[in-house]
């Protein structure tokens, strides 16, 4: 059990459910003339039924005359005589819906798998799929269901030399240097993992982009995967680097207002979509921690967005420009910046643009509150930018459910256009009445054999593709799927791991940033606590920037007397946030800078409650150690092993979080320790001198 099969294990059911399954699964009919992706989802279909049903194999027939037999599963596109008049359902309809049903034939039943267009088809397979693996009859079956968001987008950070920035599983998945001859079978099974959840577009290079992928080699290596992922209804996107004119193209300007370069952009598109005629177009960082862009030449990230929205328009690409800027010289507050930058440019950006936003407005960080672009970009598309990989989380050694991380993030209100305007509804375009869409997550894939680098970050590979289809979608019924999909079905194990998974979000939270802390990481990596740093080139980079703590207090004022970010969010939301009284304690330190003796509702004092966050969370880890000891037992050995040694070092760095931030932030207040907490049982210095020279890095 090395993981490699990810949710997609089919595994033999039970003996009278696969009995059951063989019985009225007896061969695959394909209803609507054969397309590779027909010949995908036929593929796909059989041999989850043969693996669920233990089974002989079975045959991918056409639809023969005399139409389909009971035992059949029909799988096919809708407007075909083949299920009688076929009816819509309204949760079916749009690109990407399908519809699975229990037909009458003959005495008997047939399955119905019907999909408003190829790709539906293959989502209804999979939705299919899903439920026998998770425990379901495929009596009487009835599923229906579309994706909300039209782009929903893997961005790989990896460099064409296969390192991963931010990467955590191995290298890239990506041979370079083998492609276009040699393709790896991985390629495939990526391309299936990533259809069964729904993801229909990747971005195969970082965004801190090498001009080089834009060159005659590397489109062709680029055109082979495309070939493989195409029939899985996956698109190839590429991060463009700004200066590509000048270091590829022979020119010595990239000015997006130059004829030459306009000329070379379009050039370059034709000759993409020469080898790729769906291409899906570019995801650029520009202005951004040293990346170039059009503000070198004084023009903005429109002008930027929609020179490159020229060239792709005629093939129907699209342009995702990343609105993650902040400026080495601004002394503005870092979380003010991207707004301050954008919003004026608000509805100026043309229509196959997409700005393309982290959720919060820092980086990544376990908890931020939602970025104030969202609600404040309406005549803008924007596209969500999550993080699969976990940067700030304790890598894949940590054990955290992102879904809970996102589903926070979706579900708040901005209030843009009053109560009920949640992040989702930007996202999904319902807001503010946009029909491009998208949402992107930060891969965290790579060569491990694994995927992902442990067991439970499959999980995140998971979620992230349910809540793209669904941005609405619940966490924690996702995590109860990809558990029985990927472990078990036995409800004495699925529901008490669902609920481990969804307060794991809180446990990082609370023994590394609670009460609103952020970006206390260590230098580079941002792996382990480093709240001290304060010497780092830029005063953003440093931690100290983010919390300030002195012998008067901590945290940051971001109310009208500090930087005001409050005034970036609609009211009320700016209100809550800027006003002690109304503040969540999660956001306190984000939003304000208090003293330590600052009493919180419950009346404990800041720094009482900082030491006990940071202990509540080591206690949270530690119960997750303990409950895998029981959880477990439903596992095979390999596979639980392994996650117990993870859990081991979870809880080893949970401590040494708390206990080096406490020690820290007692240095800085000079207070005494709070009653009934235990001081950290080494000293400051120590807790200064560990560090991970070689933790993965950036
Ligand atoms: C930060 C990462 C850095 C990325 C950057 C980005 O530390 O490696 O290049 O985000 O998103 O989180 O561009």
């Amino acid at each position: 059990e090395d993981g490699y099969r990810l949710w997609l294990r089919y595994e033999s059911l039970a003996t009278t459910q696969a009995e059951s399954l063989r019985s009225q699964a007896r061969r695959v009919v394909i209803a609507s003339p054969r397309t590779a992706t027909l010949e995908a989802a036929a593929g796909e279909l059989r041999r989850g039924i043969e693996g669920l049903s233990a089974g002989a194999p079975i045959d991918v027939i056409d639809m023969p005359a005399e139409g389909p037999g009971e035992g059949d599963v029909v799988i096919g596109t809708t407007g075909g005589d083949w299920r009688g008049a076929p009816e819509q359902t309204e949760k079916a309809i749009g690109p990407g819906g399908y519809r699975v049903s229990s037909q009458a034939v003959h005495g008997g039943t047939y399955t119905a798998v019907e999909g408003q267009d190829q790709s539906g088809v293959l989502y209804g397979v999979f939705a299919l799929l899903r439920a026998l693996q998770s425990g379901n009859s495929i009596d009487s079956i009835e599923l229906a269901d579309h994706p909300r968001v039209g782009l929903r987008l893997l961005n790989h950070w990896d460099n064409l030399d296969r390192y991963v920035e931010r990467g955590y599983a191995g290298q890239s998945l990506w041979d370079w240097w083998r492609l276009p001859d040699l393709v790896d079978p991985r390629y495939t099974d990526y391309a299936r993992a990533n259809a069964s959840i729904g993801i229909n577009g990747t971005v195969l290079n970082n965004v801190n982009a090498a001009a080089e992928v834009l060159t005659p080699r590397y489109i062709a290596k680029a055109a082979k995967l495309a070939d493989v992922f195409r029939p899985w209804g996956i698109r190839v996107y590429l991060s463009a680097r700004w200066s590509a004119p000048r270091d590829i193209g022979g020119l010595d300007t990239a000015d997006p207002l130059d004829p030459a370069v306009r000329a070379w952009w379009a050039a370059k598109a034709d000759e993409i979509y020469a080898a790729i005629p769906d291409f899906g177009g570019f995801l650029v960082k520009a202005n951004s921690e040293g990346q170039p862009g059009p503000r070198e030449y004084g023009r903005s990230h429109a002008d930027g967005a929609n020179m490159l929205a020229a060239a792709l328009a005629p093939h129907g690409g699209v342009v995702m420009w990343r609105a993650f800027v902040y400026s080495e010289t601004d002394p503005e507050d870092r979380v003010r910046q991207a707004y301050t930058e954008f919003k004026p440019l608000d509805g100026t950006f043309a229509d196959n643009v997409l700005v393309q936003v982290k959720n919060g407005p820092l980086d990544f960080q376990p908890r931020e509150p939602f970025h104030p672009m969202f609600g404040g970009m309406p005549g803008t598309p924007l596209m969500m930018e999550f993080q699969l990989t976990k940067e700030y989380l304790g890598f894949s050694t940590h054990l955290v459910y992102l879904g809970a991380l996102w589903e926070e993030v979706l579900q708040t209100d901005t209030f843009a256009q009053g109560g009920g305007s949640t992040v989702a509804k930007v996202v999904d375009g319902r807001l503010d009445g946009h029909e491009l869409t998208g949402i992107a997550g930060v891969a965290n894939i790579g060569r491990d054999r694994d995927w992902s680098g442990s067991d439970f970050d499959q999980a995140n590979w998971y979620a992230f593709g349910r809540l793209a289809w669904n941005p609405d979608g619940d966490a924690h019924v996702i995590a109860r799927e990809w558990l029985q999909q990927t472990f078990s079905t036995d409800p004495a194990f699925v529901e008490p791991a669902a609920e481990l998974m969804m307060r794991s979000r809180e446990a990082v939270v609370n023994y590394m940033t609670p009460l609103g802390l952020t970006h206390i990481m260590g230098t580079g990596h941002h792996y382990g606590p480093a709240p001290w740093v304060d010497d780092l080139g830029r005063p953003e980079w440093n931690p100290f920037y983010y919390h300030r703590a002195d012998a008067d207090g901590i945290g940051f004022d971001r109310t009208a007397s500090g930087s005001n970010a409050v005034e970036q969010y609609h009211a009320p939301v700016g209100e809550q946030f800027g006003s002690l009284e109304s503040v969540p304690d999660e956001y306190l330190l984000w939003f304000h800078r208090v003293p330590w003796d600052y009493r919180l509702r419950d009346g404990t004092t800041l720094w009482q409650a900082l030491a006990r966050q940071y202990d509540q969370g080591v206690g949270q880890a530690e119960a997750m150690r303990a409950e895998w000891e029981t959880l477990g037992q439903h596992v095979d050995p390999v596979r639980r092993a392994r996650v117990a040694d993870y859990l081991d070092i979870q809880v080893r760095e949970a401590k040494w979080w708390r206990d080096a931030c406490l020690a820290y932030f007692q240095a800085r207040s000079g207070l005494d320790w709070p009653d009934g907490v235990t001081p950290p049982p080494l000293t400051l210095d120590d807790y200064r001198a560990m560090q991970f020279p070689y933790a993965p890095g950036n």
